[in-house]
């Protein structure tokens, strides 16, 4: 790999995928990153599994489990450590009041990256999320270079995140990819998710093409599957060489079969959907 300190693969038939020695994962007890915790471990020799909540226990000498609260930014300096690479997944990933973003979102990234800086971490791959730019329609197209329009405390946190990233690129050139990860479950749960789904599998693909293509700076994609009806063009992210292989069209009668959606409910007007309708809280 070219940024992330790759391992010389071993010699054989069919080459190896590249790995990275020790690559941390963040969020590894949420939905994604159990997933991610079985599905990366072709991408590194060693893989770090962190997260505030309980995870299971190690199950080979290649998996080391460190828990930590991302908001904790001396033990977030341990975490990063010795790792190579960083697929970061950790937060809150719903609409929350905004002291709870804060500390996980806001300070948990700004820790994550200080540390990066601190130890060599040359290559992050961030989850951000389609609720930066969740008050565009559903009628627009939006690429990389589109104004954000975040729907809430959420999704300013990821547009701070993106930020974070590039700032991070800029500054001290640690390279970073940041996924506007769509809706990432085993299948599409609503209408509109049709057009904002992403497979676990093709979700595995995009964070391989993201930790081993070089020279990505501060690279911003939408993690979208190859579905039919999209509002994402992914022209700025090409040189990732992601080629999503499932759709969400596979589901298209089982999603319809749902009852209709108001044409005056967010769900059927804006990218984010209900986010857009959260909140306020606290008032
Ligand atoms: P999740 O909520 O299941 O997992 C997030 C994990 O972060 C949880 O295990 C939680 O315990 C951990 N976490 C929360 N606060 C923490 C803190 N202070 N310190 C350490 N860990 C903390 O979310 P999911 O679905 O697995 O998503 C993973 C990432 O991808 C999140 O960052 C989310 O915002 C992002 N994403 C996910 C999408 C999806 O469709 N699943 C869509 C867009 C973005
Ligand atoms: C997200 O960012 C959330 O983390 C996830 O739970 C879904 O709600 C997804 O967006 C979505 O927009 O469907």
């Amino acid at each position: 790999m070219s940024s992330a300190a790759a391992v010389t693969p071993a010699s054989g038939d069919a080459p190896p995928p590249p790995r990275v020695h020790r690559l941390l994962l963040t969020g590894a007890a949420g939905g994604l990153g159990k997933v991610l915790r079985e599905r990366l471990v072709p991408y590194a020799e060693v893989l770090r599994l962190s997260d505030i909540a309980g995870m299971a226990p190690a199950d080979s000498a290649a998996e080391e489990i460190v828990p930590c609260d991302l908001s904790d930014k001396v033990a977030v300096d341990a975490l990063v450590k010795g790792c190579d690479a960083i697929v970061h997944l950790g937060g809150v990933s719903v609409e929350r009041p905004f002291e709870e973003i804060l500390e996980a979102n806001i300070k948990g990234v700004f820790h994550l990256y200080e540390a990066a800086r601190r130890h060599g971490v040359k290559r992050v791959i961030f989850a951000s999320s389609n609720h930066v730019i969740g008050f565009h329609k559903q009628t627009e197209t939006l690429d990389a270079h589109c104004q954000r329009r975040p729907d809430g405390n959420y999704g300013l946190s990821k547009s701070f995140g993106e930020d974070v990233a590039q700032f991070y690129f800029d500054r001290y050139g640690i390279e970073s990819v940041s996924i506007r990860i769509g809706s990432s479950f085993p299948e599409p749960l609503n209408r509109r998710m049709m057009s904002t789904w992403l497979s676990y599998r093709d979700l595995t693909t995009l964070i391989g093409k993201s930790l081993f293509t070089p020279d990505v700076k501060h690279t911003v994609v939408y993690g979208m599957s190859a579905n039919k009806d999209v509002w994402w063009d992914n022209s700025a992210a090409a040189h990732l060489g992601y080629v999503p292989r499932d759709t969400s069209e596979v589901f298209r009668a089982k999603v319809e079969a749902q009852p209709p959606v108001a044409p005056t409910d967010p769900n059927a007007i804006y990218q984010g959907g209900g986010f857009t309708a959260q909140g306020p809280f606290g008032d």
